[in-house]
């Protein structure tokens, strides 16, 4: 982690966007930006720093030594199994999944840990993805993650047969009610859509080996996904011709195929600021499906009572609603772990080592708003993120189910 220069640009390009972004703005005034925040976030998480969302019962990353072993989550006992689902169920599946050569513990060809490396050497990606739950309303954190696409993984089984979805689960203990689950259609484990990313099986974290508390030693990514798909602890594959989709999550009333959502999320900050002082307002922008056009925030003047605010009432639609700026990309070499460029990251380009979009795709950036001139009083502070179709947030997916991405509020007392 290292803010410094991220904080020199930022300084150096906020003067002139906050003119421009605050014009129009009828409780705000435009004067210098000396005093604007740093990125209030890092570019990477580190991996200990990311909020954990963790089932079982001990849970997988609190388990030690012999304990650890025994579960095959250490490194050197690590294994995965790729298997086919023998079912057959007419209507639904009328004929059972094959592989050629499903890998086994038993059948002493289960993968471990240093061929899945080896394999990384061949057909290595890197990816830096803004982890986030559907269901709570913060991202959990941003990490580098380094591994192996699923479809060559899938590929050592050999030739596969009646395949329509490949599920994919992690530890857990002989309890079933303790399975974490989730699944991909056949075609989005093969294909790779043109400024699309390939699903992964990550055995990096910002440069080193996933701990134990991100779901090493090895993680499935789904660049484009909520957290849900990205299965910590990775140990089994299994292709199925079901085309039903039971992922733990749609079993728990959640849209299983959702995509991350674009949408702004507000820091907490000082209650109280005195007057004469700016109101300084920061966040996270995480960029999703339909990318990030722009962050903007609305002031809200209130008495003591204000009531709640809905996300479409009249009132909050209208604003005036003002452009945030989104701090701008890093000096690379500065946030990357040692060695490693930015030109060998997806989703930036390969020749000049620029990312291809800002924010990153599925990647999350920070953004600030330095609100100066409120007069004495009780404030509300939202922002919301408006996506590259031209939609404000919460739309267009306003359904809580297919990811929480309500407009997030804070309040202040300028006094
Ligand atoms: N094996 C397993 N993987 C899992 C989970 C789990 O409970 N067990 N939770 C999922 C959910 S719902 C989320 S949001 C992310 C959280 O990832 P993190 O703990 O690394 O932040 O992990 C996902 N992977
Ligand atoms: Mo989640």
């Amino acid at each position: 982690m290292n803010d410094r220069s991220s904080r020199r640009r930022f300084l150096q390009k906020s003067t002139a966007l906050t003119a421009s972004a605050l014009a129009g703005g009828v409780t705000a005034s435009a004067q210098d930006a000396k005093a604007a925040p740093p990125a209030p976030h890092p570019v990477l998480t580190p991996a200990e720093d990311f909020e954990t969302v963790a089932r079982g019962n001990p849970k997988p990353h609190s388990l030690r030594g012999e304990a650890l072993v025994k579960a095959r989550l250490a490194p050197e006992t690590w294994r995965l199994e790729i298997t086919a689902d023998p079912k057959v169920e007419p209507p639904h599946v009328r004929q059972p999944a094959e592989l050629d050569r499903p890998l086994t513990i038993e059948g002493g060809n289960a993968l471990d840990l240093p061929r899945l490396i080896a394999l990384g050497r061949e057909h290595g990606v890197k990816f830096i993805k803004a982890m986030q739950c559907l269901n709570i309303a913060t991202p959990l954190g941003q990490g580098l993650w380094e591994g192996v696409p699923l479809r060559d993984v899938l590929r050592l089984c050999g030739r596969m047969n009646n395949v329509r979805r490949i599920y994919y689960r992690g530890f857990h203990n002989n309890d079933p009610g303790q399975i974490f689950q989730s699944s991909l259609s056949y075609t989005q484990v093969m294909e790779t859509p043109p400024g699309e990313l390939p699903v992964f099986l990550a055995f990096k974290l910002n440069g080193e080996p996933i701990p134990l508390i991100r779901g090493g030693p090895v993680r499935m990514i789904v660049p484009w996904a909520h957290g849900f798909k990205s299965i910590k602890w990775l140990q089994q594959i299994f292709v199925t011709n079901d085309h039903r989709i039971n992922d733990t999550y749609a079993l728990q009333n959640n849209d299983p195929d959702s995509a991350l959502k674009t949408a702004a999320y507000v820091d907490d900050g000082p209650k109280e600021v005195a007057r004469g002082e700016p109101v300084v307002l920061t966040g996270l922008v995480i960029s999703g499906l339909s990318g990030v056009k722009r962050v903007e925030y609305w002031v809200r003047e209130v008495g003591t009572d204000a009531g709640r605010l809905a996300d479409d009432d009249p009132e909050l639609l209208r604003g005036p609603w003002i452009p945030c700026e989104i701090t701008p990309p890093p000096e690379w070499d500065e946030v990357l772990p040692p060695g490693l460029r930015p030109h060998d990251i997806l989703g930036f380009d390969r020749t000049t080592g620029q990312p291809l979009t800002w924010p990153l795709r599925y990647g999350m950036a920070s953004y600030s708003a330095v609100i100066r001139g409120l007069k004495p009083g009780i404030y509300e502070l939202r922002s919301r993120a408006v996506d590259l179709n031209g939609f404000a947030q919460p739309e267009p997916r306003a359904q809580r189910k297919a990811g929480k991405n309500n407009i997030q509020v804070r309040s202040v007392t300028v006094i």
